[in-house]
């Protein structure tokens, strides 16, 4: 029986990753290289420092560490500068619904992501009475596909995993969620997601009596 719902944040309840793209081709073009959408694509799911990292490597730039850290630093102000304007007409179509459903059924939620900035981004879409618990990066020691971050939202739910739903819109997300044993649907594309027991395109119209018969028709 399914008692909670954690959620990704970043392509899950929100699209931020278009802030994400100009912070981070701001910085590139600076550097004197471009940065794609296909690039942008890959970072989904990747910790701040790891991207970075892979945005150096795609441009041929080294860095020393303490430089590494100034740059992250002024991404993050530009993206930032993007959140703080954001506001709750960003909410993916669908989720608020399924927010309320959940709620008026008792299901716990909690919101388990990557991003540093996920606290803010929660306030600034007037969401934080759904999500009393929020597992951020700052929280956790491990990035996904490591389940940590998971894992400890869950265990501040009081649940356990094979309780939980997971939602992710990154591959490194959906294996976070098998090896940690929760049931891991993905939102998004079935071709980057299909290790998930199930993928949706997103929550307009989702039921979760519905998506609880599709999880365990796959897992039987
Ligand atoms: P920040 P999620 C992830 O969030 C994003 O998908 C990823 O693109 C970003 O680099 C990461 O958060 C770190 O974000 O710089 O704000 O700490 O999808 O795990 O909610
Ligand atoms: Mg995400």
């Amino acid at each position: 029986m399914i008692k909670a719902c954690i959620f990704d944040l970043d392509g899950v309840i929100v699209d931020t990753a278009k802030y994400h793209f100009i912070a981070w081709r701001q910085l590139a073009n600076q550097l004197g290289f471009d940065f794609t959408k296909e690039y942008n694509e890959k970072l989904k799911g990747i910790s701040r420092m790891d991207s970075l990292n892979l945005v150096l490597s795609w441009g041929g730039v080294q860095k020393s560490e303490e430089e590494k850290i100034a740059l992250a630093t002024e991404k993050n102000e530009v993206y930032r500068s993007y959140i703080l304007q954001m506001d709750k007409r960003e909410i993916l179509p669908g989720v608020l619904p399924f927010l309320e459903d959940l709620r008026a059924r008792g299901i716990k939620m909690a919101i388990g992501s990557a991003s540093k900035n996920a606290p803010t981004i929660i306030t600034q879409l007037d969401l934080a009475e759904y999500f009393p618990v929020i597992i951020d990066g700052s929280k956790v020691s491990r990035s996904k596909p490591d389940p940590e971050v998971f894992l400890k939202a869950a265990s501040e739910l009081e649940v356990k995993p094979k309780e939980s739903i997971v939602f992710e819109d990154a591959e490194a997300g959906i294996e976070a969620a098998i090896s940690g044993g929760f049931y891991p649907v993905g939102v998004g594309d079935p071709k980057i997601l299909g290790e998930a027991s199930v993928v949706i395109a997103g929550f307009e119209g989702l039921k979760l009596e519905e998506l609880s018969e599709r999880l365990l028709a796959a897992v039987k």
